[in-house]
């Protein structure tokens, strides 16, 4: 299988591109998780590597979120393995001593959201027709708690409620106007102004940087990773549910008519 990532390192500035190239939407399957988390950890332990850019190279799409087909009727074993890896992506991001900017340059629903929300800064095309949120209400399924920690310590309480209870995907502009996108740029200029802003961040002391950044998140990450297992168990019991595999297959068909 060819690689679902390409990664540019630009040794002079120290700061690492990563493409996500999993045709057609970059859905974060099991297998693409596995191959984004090593990536990450490699430029982690890289001391040289200082900056990370998260783009997508699929026209439209940033990433569709989770690959549905990882939870619709695979086997209690494969959704906690699944599950791991959305976990481990999570922690690897949230927690990354390194400036994270998600270069949103196409639509970014549920894990998609997540992914971006996990980056120090957020700049998206400026398209209309591209939208962002939490939407897993919209299946019939419920964004884990450390979802919505994640989105709460981006656009506060009162935004996220309303969000995750109606599941709202944004428009750009409209992400901007509540905070879950912090700049709003025409399409062919969100990879370059992403290298500036990277620049800017870099800028700073890396450690006094990075304790900043630990102390804003780390209750949140250690939420998780205390509750990690209990987290896997509660994912695979609701998603094997009967009633919850049939809003699953009903968003499927919908996301299939919704084309012709
Ligand atoms: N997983 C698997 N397949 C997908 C996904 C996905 N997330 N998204 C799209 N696809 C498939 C489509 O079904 C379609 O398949 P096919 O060609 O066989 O018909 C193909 O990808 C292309 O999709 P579109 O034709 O829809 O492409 P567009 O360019 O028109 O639209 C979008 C792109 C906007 C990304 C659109 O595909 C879309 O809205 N997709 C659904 C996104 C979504 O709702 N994702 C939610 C996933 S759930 C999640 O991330 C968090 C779950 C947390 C679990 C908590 C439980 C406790």
């Amino acid at each position: 299988t060819s690689p679902k990532l390409k990664v540019d390192f630009n040794q002079s500035t120290g700061v690492a591109v990563m493409h996500m190239q999993n045709p057609p939407v970059n859905s974060l399957s099991l297998g693409f998780l596995t191959e984004f988390c090593i990536a990450v950890e490699k430029l982690e332990m890289d001391k040289s590597c200082r900056g990370l850019i998260l783009t997508s190279s699929q026209p439209k799409v940033f990433s569709a979120g989770l690959d549905i087909m990882d939870m619709y009727g695979k086997s209690p074993e494969h959704c906690a393995e699944f599950w791991r890896a959305v976990q481990e992506m999570w922690l690897k991001l949230y927690s990354s001593n390194m400036v994270t900017i998600a270069a949103i340059n196409g639509s970014s629903p549920a894990g998609g959201c997540l992914m971006s929300l996990t980056c120090d800064y957020r700049i998206m095309a400026d398209n209309p027709r591209y939208s962002i949120g939490l939407n897993e209400t919209q299946l019939g399924i419920v964004a884990p708690f450390w979802f919505k920690d994640t989105m709460i310590n981006t656009v506060g309480h009162r935004t996220t409620e309303m969000a995750l209870e109606l599941g709202l995907l944004y428009s750009s502009s409209d992400a901007l106007k509540i905070g879950l996108v912090d700049q709003l740029v025409p399409e062919d200029q969100v990879l370059t102004t992403a290298t500036k802003t990277v620049t800017k961040w870099l800028a700073i002391p890396d450690h006094a940087r990075q304790i900043t950044k630990s102390m804003m998140r780390k209750p949140t990450i250690d939420k998780l990773t205390s509750n990690r297992e209990a987290d896997i168990q509660f994912f695979v019991n609701f998603i094997t549910k009967d009633s919850i595999q049939k809003s699953l297959g009903m968003y499927l068909e919908m996301l299939k008519k919704r084309k012709s």
